[in-house]
């Protein structure tokens, strides 16, 4: 195809199309693009940042007021109009309940997941059962399950929140109820022994203590799946999670693939690429790895280093778009 085929436009036809509400795919340029595009950058936000900020805001608002007390971790390609994102599909955020607070019971279609990074004393209801919050605790509040947060203890409760919210955005498919104020106190009946809505860390930390010794993956090392108890999938049909160990001195090969990935350091300090860029990390950060976007971790010190993360991961299978490829690690 010639320019000349693209501009040769006698009878103006180009011109009539857009009033009329058609467009030449011939003319258009990205519909079909050869390999996954996003607007979505790496980003890394630090906890050291964080942390004085939402405790200013624990100044300006209660949780009451607020609904919910959170800071939404932006990604800085997010246009202007959209809701904010961490990536195309995943929202990230930090939480804080002050003592004595409570942020009251709601539903939403979005599912919700919370990995918890400081305090105690704090829970979240999910359905009136009680989870108790530690650090290290992961705790879902699946889609349309009503959940609320308070908090017995004395210091501050902080924690990690991720959502499939600008996915659901995407789809239109936000629905969300808050019922009237005087139901909204949240219920205390401790949670049952099966335990579906929480996984606490010293289990998830002596499954990975249990594996130390194994090779490991070359692009994770050492990594387990938070798994539902009963269907032995995902924890929820759009969100995975999941929790590794970069054993000291270990370096993982560069990879790239479709599910967009939230990183999350439980523990320790290391550094990862991300398209090219580094990042150096220590407990609290968080970090997007947005789609195709290719990376690797690395764990310099003689310590530990633990990284949670969650991803979009199940959306993309369930609908046959997940691709991986290795990286050539001289250009990354
Ligand atoms: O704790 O219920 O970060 O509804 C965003 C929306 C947290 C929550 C968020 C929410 C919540
Ligand atoms: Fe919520």
């Amino acid at each position: 195809m010639t320019t000349t085929s693209l501009t040769h436009d006698p009878a103006g036809f180009y011109d009539r199309l857009g009033p009329l509400h058609y467009e030449p795919l011939w003319r258009m340029r990205g519909a079909l693009p050869l390999e996954p595009v996003t607007a979505m950058v790496p980003h890394l936000w630090r906890y050291d940042e964080v942390r004085p900020l939402i405790m200013e805001a624990g100044d300006l608002i209660t949780a009451e007021e607020a609904e919910r007390r959170v800071l939404a971790l932006k990604n800085p390609g997010t246009a202007t109009h959209e809701v904010a994102r961490a990536t195309d599909t995943l929202w990230a955020a930090i939480q804080l309940v002050l003592p004595g607070e409570v942020a009251p019971a709601h539903r939403h279609t979005p599912a919700a997941l919370r990995f918890v990074i400081e305090g105690e004393g704090g829970y979240t209801t999910v359905n009136d059962e009680r989870y108790d919050m530690r650090p290290g605790d992961l705790i879902l509040t699946p889609n349309w399950s009503w959940h609320s947060h308070g908090h017995t203890g004395g210091a501050p409760m902080l924690w990690l929140d991720g959502l499939d919210l600008p996915l659901s955005h995407a789809l239109h498919t936000v629905f969300a109820e808050f019922p009237p104020a005087e139901a909204r106190r949240p219920a205390a009946s401790p949670a049952g022994p099966a335990r579906t809505h929480a996984f606490p860390f010293a289990e998830m930390r002596a499954a990975l203590e249990a594996r130390r010794d194994e090779p490991g993956d070359p692009y994770d090392d050492i990594l387990i799946e938070y798994l539902h108890p009963e269907t032995s999938g995902p924890v929820m049909p759009t969100i995975s999670a999941a929790i590794q160990l970069l054993r000291p001195g270990v370096r993982t090969a560069a990879h790239r693939h479709t599910h967009s990935v939230v990183y999350h350091v439980a523990a320790g300090s290391g550094w990862s690429t991300i398209g090219g860029q580094r990042f150096e990390w220590t407990r609290g950060d968080t970090f997007a790895v947005p789609c195709w976007v290719p990376h690797r971790h690395a764990n310099p010190t003689n310590g530990d280093a633990l990284l949670f993360s969650f991803s979009d991961a199940p959306v993309l299978d369930a609908l046959g778009l997940s691709r991986e490829s290795a990286v050539d690690e001289e250009i990354h």
